[in-house]
């Protein structure tokens, strides 16, 4: 695991704040290039220095809109913003990308703020591990929050969402039913409520509902869910979603949550490491012709699958 003088030079110009090359390094973590590994161990120290938010709900909610304004909130007060927009399906020029990126587009003049879309497509079904990856990259270019949108269904955006420190689950007044909402298993990822367009009819029936859930489902809990009326569109309670945010995240701070949260998120991406590596030594080690008369011995019935993963394991040991 070397780098070649031209990656160094890559990470030498991103960490002296040149965005083109952080944009290439993005790159190598979307197509899981092999020289990925090195620039991240370079990299360590510096990869878990940015807060990290993520915005899921369903298509159309005003996720974008909300991240668009919440770039705004912290731009005002100094900071710097990264945004990974996940895609579950679509490709780059798709059109929810599309979308996403006019809206963003108050910001894309302002260098204290990178944006990036990614799709599944595009990173091999690996979208979890890219977006964490590329988290790190925007760490050590030094943004102080990065935002990750993500479109809340299906398990790889529950996955990709898991890697927020603070997590929004914004709604709207028409999907009415906030019971639905809570059965998509939104409840538990949810640190913060966001009913959106509350310029609309319904906003004050569906904020009460998810209320009453949230106080039935955890009562004592340390940390009670806040359900936050917004209507992004108009900036209209954009504040309070960022107080509530930082309010969670001492809160987090305070009960040493934070800290435990971050060593589970490390132990998880060791294990993934190892297992990519002992992997890469049975693919080594064993040819793939042999690898797949055990397989196919597995499949008649032959062997039994423990008899083979035995037989795999007595051949690289
Ligand atoms: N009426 C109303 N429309 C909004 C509000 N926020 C966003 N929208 C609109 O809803 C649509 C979807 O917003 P978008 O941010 O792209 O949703 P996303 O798919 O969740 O990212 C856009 O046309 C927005 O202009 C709001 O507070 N009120
Ligand atoms: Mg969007």
């Amino acid at each position: 695991m070397s780098l070649s003088q031209h990656e160094n030079e890559l990470i030498d110009r991103m960490l002296a704040g040149d965005r083109v090359a952080l944009a290439r390094l993005i790159t190598l973590a979307e197509s899981r290039h092999s020289s990925l590994p090195a620039v991240l161990k370079r990299l360590d120290q510096l990869s878990e220095r940015c807060y990290i938010i993520g915005i899921t709900g369903p298509p159309g909610a005003g996720k974008s809109t909300i991240t668009n304004k919440l770039i705004a909130h912290y731009r005002s007060l100094g900071k710097t913003v990264g945004v990974l927009a996940v895609d579950p399906s679509s490709p780059f020029s798709g059109g929810a990308i599309l979308g996403d990126r006019i809206r963003m587009h108050d910001h894309s003049m302002d260098d204290g703020v990178f944006i990036r879309s990614i799709s599944t497509r595009g990173t091999h079904g690996g979208i979890s591990r890219a977006s964490r990856e590329i988290i790190k990259l925007f760490s050590a270019f030094g943004l102080d929050y990065v935002i990750v949108e993500t479109v809340g269904v299906g398990q790889s955006e529950l996955d990709v969402i898991r890697i927020a420190d603070t997590v929004l689950v914004v709604l709207v007044p028409e999907a009415g039913d906030g019971v639905q909402t809570m059965k998509a298993g939104l409840m538990e990822i949810a640190d913060i409520f966001v009913v959106n367009k509350c310029d609309r009819e319904g906003a004050n029936l569906i904020t009460a509902e998810i209320k009453q859930i949230v106080s039935l489902k955890s009562p004592g809990k340390e940390w009670k869910q806040p359900v936050l009326m917004t209507s992004a569109a108009r900036g209209e309670g954009i504040d309070k979603v960022a107080d509530e945010i930082e309010n969670h995240r001492e809160f987090q701070e305070k009960t040493g949550r934070l800290r435990l949260k971050r060593e589970v998120r490390r132990e998880e991406e060791f294990s993934e490491i190892v297992k990519e590596a002992v992997e890469a030594a049975v693919s080594e080690k064993l040819s793939r012709k042999e690898v797949k008369k055990i397989y196919e011995k597995v499949k008649s019935g032959e062997l039994d699958p423990y008899e083979g993963a035995e037989l795999v394991l007595s051949k690289i040991i």
